[in-house]
């Protein structure tokens, strides 16, 4: 592992050229005409919070493709503001991705675009990225791609904050643990299991992951069966959202997307005075969100976040990196502050200025931590990317140093895969995949 090792700055610069080179080879070769998808093999169409993470790469060396992938996404946003978590490509035969788009059905859904998505969501930061690529990359298209994009991303906070508060507290609920973008993560364990489903079920259907990823770091068949009664009970109420109280399985208020809701009210709030709308309102709202956040799901004993099962009305105990997240707010108070840094740095996540292994996603010294299985142990550089932002943000340039280096480790060691061995570093999951690669080019480019 060579960043912070010798070789003298000749040999870091002939790396970093080297590792750049790679990224945007890697974002190029998954380039798909109006967007780029998350991986060639497992992940074929288009992803909404990928997306925003690959148009923040972009940004850096390819600021035109950006903006298409941002208005790609949101032209497939639907009337009640909701932008879907998948695009699907209608060039792609039908069997290349599991659940594919008849099983969405969005065509028979009043409202939804005339290209087939998902009806469901994931974390919104898209306002965060459109504001970052435009930072990057100012110009007067880049000043027309916000003032298109503003209303539209106005109408996905309100749905979001509006459809989506079945709470009442003013935070956003997740209907599938595929909203979170965590899909597999342990903190979804015990609301899952309260969604009733038989394993079986899913002899009806071919998986597709399973073909391209190894099955044993994969979701088994009986989440896949939990997974599939929840898109069902959610599609057969037309993916309407009043009512969900009394008839949905699944009600869980996310760290996470409750994070991303309160960072696209600071990049609206920036959007807006660049765009000559009034930033004022996004300013109450980020405060608002980040007062409910830590309201809702702040546990001050164990120092730090968790979701909130609307079901049972309790947080759910598991300690996983989603709990960092809202650290990535620059408004969070001292206190909660000052205990994700300390969860950050105990031995549950490793934080370090000089980390020996890279963050996991799930707290290290847990008994169901798995250093092999998608999204329970391995380490993913969305996650890195987001508490490295929260760490400047919070001043603990230091911390994010050693969190940049480990972060660009990662791919020295093993290229752009999608997640990492959490002791070892290897690669896991697919490899070139999207926002490992933009990631690093945004991680390379701030010193
Ligand atoms: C994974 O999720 C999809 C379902 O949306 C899957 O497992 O098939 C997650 O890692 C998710 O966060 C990500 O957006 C998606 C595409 O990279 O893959």
């Amino acid at each position: 592992m060579s960043t912070a090792a010798g070789g003298g700055a000749p040999a870091r610069a002939r790396e970093t050229g080297a590792l750049w080179r790679l990224a945007v080879a890697t974002l190029d070769g998954n380039w798909e005409h109006d967007h780029t998808v998350p991986s060639r093999t497992l992940y074929p169409h288009q992803w909404s919070w990928d997306s925003a993470f690959v148009a923040v790469g972009l940004a850096h060396v390819r600021p035109d493709r950006a903006w298409r992938e941002l208005r790609t996404l949101f032209a497939a946003q639907w009337a009640d503001g909701r932008v879907p978590h998948i695009v699907f490509n209608p060039a792609l035969r039908a069997g290349s991705y599991f659940p594919g788009p008849a099983f969405w059905d969005s065509a028979r859904v009043p409202g939804a675009p005339a290209v087939a998505t998902s009806g469901i969501v994931q974390p919104p930061l898209h306002a965060l990225a459109a504001w970052l690529v435009h930072r990057r990359a100012p110009s007067e298209r880049s000043r027309a791609e916000l003032a298109w994009l503003y209303p539209r991303l106005v109408a996905w906070q309100r749905y979001l904050t509006g459809r989506r508060d079945v709470g009442g507290a003013g935070l956003a609920c997740i209907v599938h643990p595929w909203e979170s973008g965590l899909d597999n993560s342990p903190a979804w364990d015990p609301p899952l299991a309260a969604v009733p489903a038989d394993a079986a079920v899913m002899r009806a259907y071919r998986r597709h992951d399973t073909v391209h990823a190894d099955a044993a770091h994969r979701p088994t068949d009986l989440d896949y069966a939990r997974y599939v009664a929840l898109v069902d009970a959610y599609r057969a109420g037309g993916y309407r959202d009043d009512g969900l109280d009394g008839r949905h399985p699944f009600l869980v208020e996310c760290p996470l997307l409750n994070t991303a809701l309160g960072l696209a009210e600071h990049a609206l709030a920036a959007i807006a005075r660049e765009t000559g709308a009034d930033p004022g309102p996004h300013r109450e709202r980020a405060v608002r969100i980040t007062a409910a956040l830590v309201d809702r799901l702040y546990d001050p004993v164990g120092g730090t976040f968790h979701p909130r099962d609307l079901r049972t009305g309790r947080l759910v105990p598991a300690r996983t990196a989603l709990g960092l997240m809202p650290l990535a707010l620059p408004g969070l108070p001292a206190r909660p502050v000052a205990a994700l840094l300390a969860e950050a740095c105990s031995t549950r996540f490793g934080l370090a200025a000089r980390m020996d292994r890279p963050l996991p996603s799930h707290d290290r010294t847990a008994p169901d931590f798995e250093p092999l299985r998608y999204w329970r142990g391995p380490s993913w550089q969305n996650l890195n990317w987001l508490l490295w932002r929260g760490l400047r943000a919070h001043h603990r340039f230091d911390l994010a140093a050693g969190l940049r280096d480990s972060m660009i480790d990662l791919v020295v060691t093993a290229g752009c895969h999608e997640y990492f061995h959490p002791d070892t570093g290897a690669g896991l999951g697919s490899p070139a995949f999207g926002w490992t690669a933009a990631l690093l080019l945004d991680v390379l480019a701030e010193t």
